[in-house]
């Protein structure tokens, strides 16, 4: 057995208890899956999760890859490598595979409760083996030749990465130097030096496929003037996939890191020493445009993986909690015969553990309502194609070049580029909160779930200090939480013009009315209300910090100094929703009959959660709304020296 709880309980509660998934399995664009095999899927990936997948995740830690400068290849823990051919095995990647590639259409609600599950086990396994996803991608946006890639990508298991940042090009993409020229037969060479690139070597798949962001010769400045090129670390022949010779992208270091230690972050050179050849992907230069639907996934995955991390710690220090005997009772602390107890009696861990599980499932709730959206949006594009009278087998046939939905795994198509449908737009509104808001309370939360351990947690007895490290990520890779905070303003709000919050905004306050008569609830509805008030309040007044802009271009500031804060804000906001409807259903379900004894517990559990945090968190967003209010530039007016 490995390190990994799962917390299948609340998946499914979520699934089929609130978001409807039960519905919509079994028929539409989903008859290949009704709920018993769902639920079957979700049972199975826990036991490969569990087992199998968490089998390795301490030992490549402690033995991670080993990089060969002489070779430029890295070899694997072989540990880790048996945990991958397990998962590869098992093939539940072939449901976020394309059919049109071998693969099942499911709702991504299951997609991702399945990902939640495997990347709380063994994130790395998860992230290698993204080239199904990848080969969405040019399967959907490729020239029909090209879509041979896609399908030699799943029939040989090739591995893909996504390849953007360059040394001095982080945030910033748009500062990009790569370049690519253009080659008489049709090719690109690309030359430059990539950085943090993940997945970019290893030795457990033939090729990888590398997606690189470079710009052709003569083309504009910024990320607009970038295009999006296929480079295999091999050449192939197109119709066998058979291996040619080495192509000149290179990995030229990985890097040593501080957690994550199993997932290679490479450093890849092209074309210095031999070309680094590649194909434009769709033969159409719309690079970010393309880059931008595997960072929208990439981005939600890193959300999932936050929370799942959590979750697990979240739990292995409830297990601690209750077994864990130190001090008397708080009330008998003067009486030094008092019986010691197991330090769950104790105010204080009780405070953290709660705070712990608000988030970890107040995050879950959030991601998979997120997945849920994303469903509605691969339903009603399933419909649009039948009534549009195409093949509604979801094959690139009937899918217009370009046509992706953000963040859905390329799964659900559409015809335009841009959000349209409100479902997408409030689809995309969500991804900075599931991305930034998940990797930010995780990490901070799981301090407080080491906490729980005592001087412990600090060792590596447990995996709490593995959690820790291998999360820290999730906050600064595909965009940091600064770069989220100013998508989610500038873009997802401003830009928008407010459809994808109104549609939130909404649905939230649809559950408080729907709920206006229930008594029980009364403090939890009255806490959303408050706070949905005081997040509509933060937005209008740095809407008119960004109009008073006009007058004074410094007035921006004030909006950059309260991006984040909003993002946390509309994330505590979210949370706190999400989780009064989970105690709805509770209530419900507790007002029923037949409750089994652990599900009256877990019920329970939903009221006391929904309590806790909107008595103690949400009543925090008055005063954050105080401050976005009386935001002034001072900060901006001190001078370095005085930092
Ligand atoms: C990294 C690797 O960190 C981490 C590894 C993770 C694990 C890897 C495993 C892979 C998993 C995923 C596989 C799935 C693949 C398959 C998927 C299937 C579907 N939404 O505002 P502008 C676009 S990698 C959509 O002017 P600037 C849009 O086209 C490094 N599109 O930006 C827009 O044009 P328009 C990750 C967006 O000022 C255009 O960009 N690095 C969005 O030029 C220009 O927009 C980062 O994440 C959006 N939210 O550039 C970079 N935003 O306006 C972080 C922009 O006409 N930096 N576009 O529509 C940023 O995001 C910057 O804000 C910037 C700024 C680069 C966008």
């Amino acid at each position: 057995m490995g390190h990994y709880k799962s917390n299948l309980r609340d998946i499914e509660f979520n699934l089929f208890e609130v978001l409807g998934t039960g519905e919509r399995l079994g028929v539409g664009p989903f008859t290949e899956i009704d709920a018993d095999t769902a639920r079957g899927i979700l049972s199975e990936v826990r036991t490969l999760a569990e087992g199998p997948l968490a089998e390795s995740y301490v030992d490549s830690d402690r033995n991670p890859p080993v990089f060969d400068p002489a070779t430029n290849t890295v070899t694997m823990p072989e540990s880790f490598k048996k945990s991958y051919a397990v998962w590869q095995d098992a093939e539940w990647w072939r449901l976020e595979t394309l059919p049109s590639l071998g693969g099942t259409l499911a709702p991504r609600s299951l997609v991702w409760s399945i990902a939640e599950m495997a990347l709380g086990a063994n994130p790395a396994i998860w992230m290698f083996n993204c080239g199904p996803a990848f080969a969405n991608i040019v399967d959907q946006v490729g020239t029909p030749e090209q879509r041979k890639i896609g399908q030699l990508m799943i029939d040989k298991r090739w591995g893909a990465t996504m390849v953007l940042t360059e040394p001095d090009a982080g945030s910033d993409v748009g500062a990009g130097r790569s370049k690519a020229i253009k080659q008489d037969d049709g090719t690109w060479h690309i030359e430059g030096v990539k950085r943090f690139i993940t997945s970019a070597e290893h030795d457990m798949a033939d090729n990888i496929i590398h997606y690189v962001l470079a710009r052709p010769e003569g083309a504009g400045p910024g990320t607009k003037g970038l295009s999006l090129f296929i480079v295999p670390k091999y050449d192939f022949d197109w119709d066998t996939g058979e291996l040619g010779a080495r192509n000149g992208a290179v990995v030229t270091n990985v890097e040593h890191k501080m957690g994550l230690k199993a997932s290679t972050t490479c450093e890849v050179t092209f074309g210095e020493r031999t070309p680094a050849k590649g194909w434009l992907l769709g033969e159409v230069h719309d690079g970010i445009a393309q880059m931008f639907k595997i960072i929208e996934h990439a981005r939600m995955m890193v959300g999932t993986k936050a929370y799942s991390e959590l979750s697990a710690g979240y739990l292995a220090a409830l297990d601690y909690a209750k077994t864990r005997v130190q001090s008397a009772d708080l009330t008998r602390a003067n009486d030094k015969t008092a019986p010691r107890v197991t330090i769950i009696h104790h105010p204080d861990v009780r405070r953290q553990l709660m705070l712990q599980k608000a988030y970890a499932e107040g995050l879950r709730a959030l991601a998979l309502y997120t997945a849920s959206v994303q469903d509605r949006i691969q339903v009603a594009e399933y419909q649009q194609a039948l009534s549009a009278g195409a093949s509604p087998d979801s094959s690139a046939d009937s899918v217009p070049a370009g046509g992706l939905a953000d963040g859905t795994g390329g799964q659900p198509q559409r015809s335009s580029r841009q959000a349209t449908s409100t479902d997408e737009r409030l689809n995309d509104l969500l991804l900075p909160i599931v991305k930034g808001v998940g990797s930010e309370r995780s990490y901070e939360q799981l301090g407080q779930a080491l906490q729980v351990f005592g001087g412990s947690g600090f060792l590596q007895d447990y995996p709490l200090e593995q959690y820790i490290r291998d999360n820290k990520i999730d906050s600064l890779y595909e965009g940091t939480t600064a770069i989220q905070g100013q998508d989610f303003f500038f873009r997802k709000i401003v830009r928008d013009k407010g459809v994808g919050l109104g549609a939130l905004s909404t649905e939230i306050q649809g559950l408080l009315d729907s709920i206006a008569g229930e008594g029980r609830l009364k403090v939890e509805r009255e806490a959303v209300g408050q706070a949905l008030t005081e997040v509509g309040s933060m937005v209008a007044a740095m809407i008119a910090q960004l109009t008073s802009a006009q007058d004074d271009i410094r007035n921006l500031y004030k909006v950059g100094l309260n991006t984040t804060r909003l993002l946390m804000s509309c994330g505590d906001l979210a949370i706190g929703w999400l989780l009064l409807r989970h105690a709805h259903v509770a209530l419900g379900k507790l007002d029923g009959n037949g409750v089994s004894a652990s599900d009256k517990s877990f019920y329970e559990g939903k009221l006391a959660v929904a309590r806790f945090f909107a008595t103690t968190v949400l009543p925090e967003l008055t005063a954050r709304r105080k401050v976005v209010e009386a935001t002034d530039n001072a900060i901006m007016d001190v001078s370095e020296d005085a930092f």
